[in-house]
């Protein structure tokens, strides 16, 4: 693992052209290299950093007094940021060989190049925030929506945590009870403290459960309800998959076979992100190209939370359609009668047997007829998904849910081992099995290797 000690930099904005990029210096060298480097606008005097506010001023190269950029600094004393080091901040153009250019002087007087994750994970490693929040740093920065947003941002200020740390506490004080009755023995446990006990681990479990549920019911949130268009070729899934995302992300011919590639783009409707996905046309095909088009387009057809099936309703029906309504029978989703500006073949009721519970709805991808239902249908069906499981959703990704899922099949076998009359020592092992599980959502008891895992999903800077 790299020293903590030493001073890191990094670019903490995105690289390309903005207004303003910032250089993020973090350790005890970094108000001495700033102060070598940062002068005023002449370039002439050393410009003094002001603890807590923003000074203005040049960068400069101290060997060759060449000026870089004008920006703005501010010093961050520790243990007072988010590090809990010193950490200077530089504003600086936002432009490529401006922020480089700092950043390899910054680099030159002492510092080194931080590595992705590398503030968060000293913040971490400091106490400043637990393993949930940090993770949560992630959450908000890949937010699509603003629920989404608003459950990562109350999980930086340690919504699951404070959930984790109340069942923790219940469980510690379970396992206090069990420990005194392994160390005292002869004071045996009488039976109203088993009932006691046994009670105390079926509201462990209780509590976990529904810690469960509300992870499960965010999931919607973080990573969206994906709609996969499936139909055969030509009959406008494109054209509809153009026409909600707003613009001509796939290409439209009046050639069949022309979408190939899965393609997909993110809407958000009434703050549930979906993801769109076009798909090629489903058909018997010799073509090998298009023939992987469509093997893609089944696995993602079997893989998607909601289908739209799309029928040419300026035709009849033809069988192939009919399997393919067939094959997504099971799914919730919308059938699609499009092309309805033009004279129509198809009537709702011969499809009915084959729709399962999808509505039927018409509508034209040309002069966008009928789409406001679509939207709205599938908003409702999105919404249905996320409703019903529970009323204070949390923000939970999949490593915290297996964790929580572990921490409570610990907490139910000891709770039932307990009403079995099974020795304590016993029991006390399915609890602190339990505990580990809970901490690793804290990072209480994280591994190193798992810290490194988290940590290198975030990009450098942060
Ligand atoms: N009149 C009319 N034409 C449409 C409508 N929707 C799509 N089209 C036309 O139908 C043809 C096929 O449209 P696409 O959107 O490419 O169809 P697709 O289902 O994606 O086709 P593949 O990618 O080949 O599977 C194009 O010529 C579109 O302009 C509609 O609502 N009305
Ligand atoms: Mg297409």
């Amino acid at each position: 693992m790299s020293d903590a000690r030493e001073t890191i930099a990094a670019i903490s904005t995105p690289l390309g052209e903005g207004a303003i990029g910032i250089v993020r210096v973090s350790g005890n060298r970094a108000f001495d290299i700033a102060s070598q480097i940062f002068r005023d606008l002449s370039g002439q005097r050393k410009r003094d950093l002001k603890p807590w506010g923003v000074r203005y001023g040049s960068i400069v190269d101290p060997e060759t007094g060449e000026h870089i950029d004008e920006a703005l600094a501010i010093a961050m004393p520790a243990p007072y940021s988010f590090t809990r080091e010193d950490v200077v901040e530089f504003s600086c153009h936002g432009g490529v060989s401006v922020l480089m250019k700092v950043l390899e002087l910054v680099i030159r007087l002492g510092a080194r190049l931080a590595e992705p994750g590398e503030f968060t994970k000293r913040a971490f490693l400091a106490g400043r925030i637990d393993l949930s929040q940090a993770e949560a740093v992630i959450d908000i920065i890949r937010a699509k929506t603003d629920s989404a947003r608003r459950l990562a941002l109350a999980n930086l200020r340690g919504d699951l945590s404070s959930r984790v740390n109340r069942i923790r506490d219940n469980v510690l004080t379970l396992i206090a009870h069990i420990e005194a009755s392994i160390d005292f023995p002869d004071e045996a446990v009488d039976a109203m403290d088993v009932e006691d006990m046994v009670e105390r681990a079926e509201e462990a479990v209780a509590a976990l459960k529904e810690l469960a549920d509300a992870g499960m019911s965010s999931r919607v949130y973080r990573d969206g309800v994906s709609v996969v268009f499936v139909g055969r070729p030509n009959v406008g899934k494109s054209s509809l998959f153009n026409a909600l995302v707003g613009k001509a992300r796939a290409i439209v011919t009046d050639i069949p076979g022309t979408t190939r590639d899965v393609i997909d783009d993110w809407i958000s409707i009434k703050g549930v992100p979906l993801r769109l996905v076009d798909t090629a046309g489903m058909r018997e095909t010799g073509n090998l190209i298009e023939q992987l088009g469509v093997e893609a387009a089944n696995r993602q057809a079997e893989e998607a939370d909601l289908v739209i099936a799309v029928i040419d309703g300026s035709r009849p029906v033809c069988d192939e359609e009919l399997d393919m309504l067939t094959q997504v029978a099971d799914k919730s989703g919308v059938v699609a009668i499009n092309k309805c500006d033009l004279e129509c073949f198809v009537n709702e009721e011969s499809l009915m047997p084959y729709a399962g519970d999808k509505k039927i709805l018409r509508m034209s991808a040309k002069t966008g007829e009928g789409l406001r239902e679509l939207e709205e249908a599938l908003a409702g069906l999105a919404v249905e998904r996320i409703t019903g499981t529970s009323e204070s959703p949390v923000m939970a990704n999949l490593r915290q849910l297996e964790a929580v899922q572990n921490a409570m099949h610990s907490m139910k076998e000891a709770k039932d081992a307990l009403g079995r009359g099974v020795l304590p020592d016993l029991v006390a092992i399915d609890i602190h099995e339990a505990l580990f599980w809970l901490d690793q959502i804290t990072g209480r008891s994280a591994s190193e290797d798992l810290m490194d895992k988290i940590f290198s999903e975030f990009c450098i800077g942060k």
